[in-house]
């Protein structure tokens, strides 16, 4: 294990638990990205449990995230897997993510399932495709109606942004997670293509929690 002071918060119950190491297509993109820019966006800190294969295939690391994925995250005693999850328990304690409405509460909940739930599958399945399916067959033929999907979905949400800066009437914990979802297809020039959408990531993006959160994931593989 090498753990990573990432605020210099000596005694920090808080640690995540990322990626010693990434390839390059999968750097800045990887599930702790979210996590990490949540508790930046919430200025709580925390420290950062690398690890590998080794690591990610043992029963105790198992224990802890049932798939053998990243993020895991530890806030005292409590110990969570699922970066969903994991940024609404960090939402929960922060006002800068969170409403205290609990309509809006309710609300913001209703964006991160849709993120998750209804928009990730779709970004997935073309990640897929084109990142690790080659010159397969197989995927020649579905692309296109994965490709369909995802472009639906983006002027579907492109329809919801129309009128507003953020998916709610502010940024909230649920734009944490769209954005990232966005962020999937930066090969392509899908969200581009929607100019909404584009200003929409292009303002999460530019929010200093954001750039920081990347920048301290990806200076881990410059080690
Ligand atoms: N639904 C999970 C997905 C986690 C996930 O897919 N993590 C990736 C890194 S971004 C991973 O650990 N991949 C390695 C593997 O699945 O073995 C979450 O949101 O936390």
């Amino acid at each position: 294990m090498t753990s990573i002071d990432n605020h210099s918060a000596a005694g920090s119950v808080r640690v995540l638990t990322a990626f010693r190491w990434l390839p390059e297509f999968a750097r800045g993109l990887a599930r702790d990205v979210r996590v990490r820019w949540a508790l930046e966006e919430a200025g709580l800190t925390y420290q950062v449990n690398l690890i590998g294969a080794e690591e990610q295939a043992s029963a105790g690391y198992r224990a802890l995230q049932p798939f053998g994925q990243v993020p895991v995250y530890r806030d005292g005693e409590l110990t969570l897997f699922e970066s969903g999850a994991i940024a609404h328990h960090i939402a929960l304690q922060s006002a800068a993510l969170m409403p205290h409405d609990p309509a809006a509460r309710a609300r913001t909940l209703t964006w991160m399932f849709a993120a998750l739930n209804s928009v990730e599958p779709a970004v997935l399945a073309l990640v897929e495709i084109d990142l690790f399916a080659g010159d397969a067959a197989w995927a020649k033929e579905r692309r296109p109606a994965v490709l369909a999907k995802v472009e639906r979905r983006f002027a579907e949400l492109s329809a919801q942004l129309a009128d507003r800066e953020y998916l709610l009437d502010r940024f909230t914990v649920a734009d944490i997670l769209m954005a990232s979802v966005l962020r999937f297809v930066r090969h392509t020039e899908l969200v581009a293509a929607q100019p909404v959408l584009h200003a929409y990531l292009e303002r999460c993006n530019a929010r200093p929690a954001a750039s920081k959160a990347v920048a301290d994931h990806v200076a881990v593989f410059a080690n």
